[in-house]
């Protein structure tokens, strides 16, 4: 099964490594022979090569579009030597055996990423590379490919200890790798078709091909298996890339709750301090103070009972006092953007709290895809990465909403972005006051979070909940009039939510008549 190796076709847009291997070949007596680039360069360090044309007996043609398309290749690397049918058609045609193949493509995804123009992309879909890297990987029996410089030595030292011959076993292991080059060079190329219109998706996309970091213990239960990944291009920094000063190894569950804590911190980057709390990836308590601590003891407040063993984010490095009162509560993770020497001493007494240090915040407006997989499919979609600034609000009701009213409003829609719909943010003086996720209709959604609000103010023994002159965000609009009427009762003075139902009248008439303030924000956002 060794096959000995005697002409070698030399391809290559990637040069580098070239002119050693050429050099190994040509010691052993290996006839080369070459594309114009390629021979070129083997030729300007001395080697002896002959051109593509001297075998073809045609030109290399149409802006070299056309160099190796020919039957004199083709049939060169595609015929089965033992079959005497096969032997008879290279005689007649005078075409003769090549035994190895080197062959890298045009770099179409190095174009793409540059930011190349239309043409310039087309131009760099190799054609005539990935037929001359199939037909030999067919036909590895015989013919040895190789694709990848890294793959070099390794071929120089099989033919050392072959005596210039390449095995089987090595012909199959690079055939497979010539095949996995190939379709992923198609798969960029169709992505890009896909996807050359909305600019930002096709980088985010292919980052998406991934590289394993670790497997985990178990998946969100403990039957499923689980890993973690990080793209091959990291566009935001997060959890992947955090330390982790102690604490046991992050489960499943862990990092998919620590990134939606983290992603939400990252809203009130270069803000005031802010804490986030969340659990089953919904915040079950979000505020902003001029110090951490208070952030801490507000964000706590607003559902003392579900923050128990949650997930805590924070926007700005962690102190010590503040770490001394996370931790007079069951906490799973803590994820900050840095943690003083008094942070890391209070944190350290308990030994199972996981205490991760990232790199800055990601962006929250960068661009990406999220994916979903259904049955028989994968759903992609860009990030949710929209966002709407004061300017962008549309005030619909008689009544403006104050100042206070106005940041409220921000503040909630900032952090009901970050809820699962339906979702109901109440929120005042920068912390939320009640949150209601993931139910199946608004109005309930409403409810729960004027309950938690209610409860809150039973357990901290506070004359009224804190709903009381608060704002209320929805992440979609309000299709009645009732699940804002049910804010109202509750003591909401201030609306914010998209707006664009068809009853959008008859919910800004109910609004006006309970004296409420309400913008609309023309953006949606559904978290499902
Ligand atoms: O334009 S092509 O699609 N048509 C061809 O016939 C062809 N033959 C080789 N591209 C073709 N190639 C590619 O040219 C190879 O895959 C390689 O990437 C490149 C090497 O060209 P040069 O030797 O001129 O630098």
């Amino acid at each position: 099964s060794e096959v000995q190796i005697k002409r070698a076709l030399l391809s290559v847009s990637d040069k580098s490594g070239l002119v050693e291997l050429g050099k190994a070949l040509a010691q052993r007596g290996v006839d080369l022979v070459s594309t114009g680039g390629t021979a070129k360069a083997l030729r300007d360090a001395g080697l002896d090569v002959r051109d593509i044309s001297d075998l073809t007996g045609f030109p290399e043609m149409m802006d070299g579009r056309v160099k190796t398309l020919h039957p004199k290749v083709h049939g060169g690397l595609l015929a089965v030597r033992d079959d005497p049918a096969h032997a008879a058609a290279m005689a007649e045609h005078d075409i003769g055996a090549i035994d190895l193949v080197v062959v890298n493509l045009y770099p179409f995804e190095q174009t793409v990423a540059k930011g190349a123009e239309r043409d310039e992309v087309i131009e760099n879909i190799d054609i005539g590379g990935p037929s001359m890297v199939r037909s030999s990987a067919k036909n590895h029996a015989y013919v040895t490919i190789v694709t990848d410089p890294a793959d070099y030595d390794t071929l120089v030292e099989e033919m050392s200890s072959t005596g210039g011959a390449t095995t089987l076993d090595f012909r199959k292991r690079m055939a497979a790798k010539a095949f996995a080059a190939t379709a992923a060079y198609d798969s960029a190329i169709s992505q890009w078709f896909a996807y050359a219109d909305q600019g930002e998706m096709f980088p985010a996309s292919r980052a998406m091909a991934s590289t394993l970091v670790s497997t985990l213990r178990y998946g969100e239960n403990p039957h499923q298996h689980a890993a973690l990944y990080v793209p091959r291009r990291v566009v935001a920094k997060g959890l992947p890339q955090a330390e982790q000063v102690q604490g046991k190894e992050l489960s499943y569950n862990n990092y998919n709750d620590a990134n939606a804590a983290l992603e939400l911190a990252a809203e009130f980057a270069g803000g005031e301090p802010a804490v986030v709390i969340v659990k089953h990836a919904n915040p079950c308590g979000v505020a902003q103070r001029p110090t951490l601590l208070e952030a801490w003891e507000e964000a706590l407040a607003c559902d003392s009972v579900s923050a128990f063993g949650g997930i805590v984010a924070t926007n700005v490095p962690l102190d010590g006092p503040t770490a001394e009162a996370i931790c007079k509560i069951f906490t799973e993770v803590v994820v900050a953007p840095g943690a003083d020497e008094a942070a890391r001493a209070a944190f350290a007494r308990k030994k199972n709290l996981r205490l991760l240090i990232t790199d800055g915040l990601p962006d929250p407006r960068r661009p990406g895809v999220t994916q979903v997989v259904i049955a028989g499919g994968l759903l992609v979609q860009t990030r949710d990465n929209g966002a709407i600034s004061e300017a962008d609000l549309k005030v619909v009701t008689e009544r403006e909403p104050t100042a206070q009213e106005l940041k409220d409003c921000l503040f909630a829609w900032t952090v009901a972005r970050h809820v699962k719909s339906n979702a109901i943010v109440y929120a005042r003086d920068g912390a939320t006051a009640g949150i209601g996720a993931g139910q199946m209709n608004r109005r309930d959604s409403s409810r729960i979070a004027a309950m938690k609000a209610a409860e809150a103010a039973e357990t901290y023994e506070w004359d009224q909940p804190r709903t009381i002159g608060s704002a209320v965000a929805s992440d979609a609009f309000f299709p009645f009039a009732d699940g804002l009427l049910a804010a109202a009762e509750a003591g909401a003075t201030a609306v914010i939510q998209p707006g664009g139902s068809i009853r959008d009248d008859e919910v800004i008439e109910a609004a006006n008549k309970a004296g409420l303030a309400m913008v609309f924000t023309g953006m949606r956002h559904f978290r499902h």
